[in-house]
């Protein structure tokens, strides 16, 4: 117990012309945790905001930075959006099965059922694509050469409309 009331009590207690000993010091050790300032607390946020915004960046841009690149080794990239595939002709061999790196960077709200699609009978094809993602798909050349349609049914009139139709072409 060291609080002043205690030392009083001690000192009332002595004997005249005695004092106590001194009370250890401490002042040699330097407060370990000094009370953050307003500074420190300042300094502490705009160091949180640098490292929280720029792990936003860097995570945007692994996403939307390198839509047209991909780290699928041989995969091609393939977008698709409201304004159909893009690029909307893919070229392949016959059998060949090309993967695709396949990305949507629209928003759910635009999409019907959060979701593009690409769809095709003859292509035995029908996968889907959540808003603002990226898979790897693939799609099987068939043997036969030629132009073999494929199309998102999900959104803006689907196989109506001619915006969201691609071919993959076939060639020997
Ligand atoms: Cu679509």
């Amino acid at each position: 117990m060291t609080t002043r009331a205690a030392r009083r009590a001690q000192l009332r207690d002595l004997p005249p012309g005695e004092a106590l000993p001194d009370k250890p010091r401490r002042t040699s050790i330097p407060d370990a945790r000094p009370r953050p300032s307003k500074l420190r607390v300042a300094a502490f946020l705009a160091i949180a905001a640098l490292v929280i915004g720029g792990g936003v960046y860097l995570a945007g841009n692994v996403f939307m930075g390198q839509r047209d690149k991909t780290n699928v080794v041989g995969a091609l990239v393939v977008g698709i959006s409201m304004d159909g595939f893009s690029p909307n002709v893919l070229n392949a061999k016959p059998g060949a099965t090309l993967t695709l790196d396949w990305w949507n960077e629209d928003a759910p709200m635009h999409l019907t059922g959060g979701i593009h699609t690409m769809v095709s009978d003859k292509l035995n094809v029908r996968l889907e694509l959540p808003a603002q993602s990226r898979k790897t798909v693939t799609l099987t050349a068939p043997m036969a050469p030629g132009d073999y349609d494929f199309w998102c049914d999900s959104c803006c009139g689907g196989k109506d409309n001619p915006k969201m139709h691609a071919t993959l072409r076939v060639e020997a």
